[in-house]
């Protein structure tokens, strides 16, 4: 239960054109290194198929893949591991059923969620949304900086920060605390996305 996230942890999406398996194919090609599967249109059978896809790509690189909300899934395609929400498996359960090598993620969206998820046998706590974002309907309130910042100080375990992050505020985001920004729309806003990567990337290392 102690691993290392790198700062950029990658999110696929279900809006985009192409699907999972080519998402993660590009993002593993452009240097991403830690990448949820995040479904929420597909069915357990596509999802499996998605990820057992998508671990032969990462598998290549090194990248790690971790699938949104499904133990069952995670475990029965030999995924790196699973991030639950609130409302999904416990994160004990899942640590349970996947065992002491997998990762096990948790969404939070105050600090008494995060402060409470931090005593479970996690690998780390998401924090979320840091800002408003478009990418999930049912978001909880917006936690903002100093949200962030005061989750920072309660909380031990790696901290990956969610929601609205873009290149243009994730240097903000770092220096409030997180060790990762968790990225959907952030990566898809054109350009280089070999340079983007780069440059979330960079940000940690250089944080102040
Ligand atoms: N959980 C909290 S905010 C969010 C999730 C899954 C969506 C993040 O998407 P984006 O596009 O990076 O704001
Ligand atoms: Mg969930």
């Amino acid at each position: 239960m102690s691993i290392t996230i790198p700062p950029l942890y990658a999110i696929t999406d279900d809006r985009a054109a192409e699907g999972h398996v080519e998402q993660v194919r590009e993002l593993v090609g452009c240097g991403v290194r830690f990448v949820q599967i995040r479904a929420k249109c597909s069915s357990g059978r596509e999802l499996y198929d998605i990820v057992v896809s998508a671990l032969e790509i990462a598998r290549e690189s090194g990248a790690r893949i971790v699938v949104n909300d499904r133990v069952d899934v995670a475990l029965a395609s030999g995924a790196d591991g699973v991030h639950v929400g609130q409302d999904d498996l416990p994160a004990g359960a899942a640590r349970a059923i996947l065992g002491p090598d997998a990762i096990v993620g948790i969404s939070t969206h105050s600090v008494e969620q995060a402060r409470a998820a931090a005593q479970l046998p996690v690998d780390y706590v998401a924090i979320g949304p840091i800002f408003p974002t478009a990418t999930k309907t049912d978001a909880d309130p917006v936690v903002g900086l100093e949200g962030l910042a005061a989750v920072r100080e309660a909380v031990a375990r790696p901290l990956v920060a969610i929601g609205g992050i873009q290149i243009s505020n994730a240097a903000a985001v770092f220096a409030a605390g997180a060790d990762s920004v968790a990225v959907v729309s952030g990566l898809r806003a054109g350009g280089s996305l070999e340079d983007l990567v780069r440059a979330y990337n960079s940000l940690r290392s250089s944080r102040s």
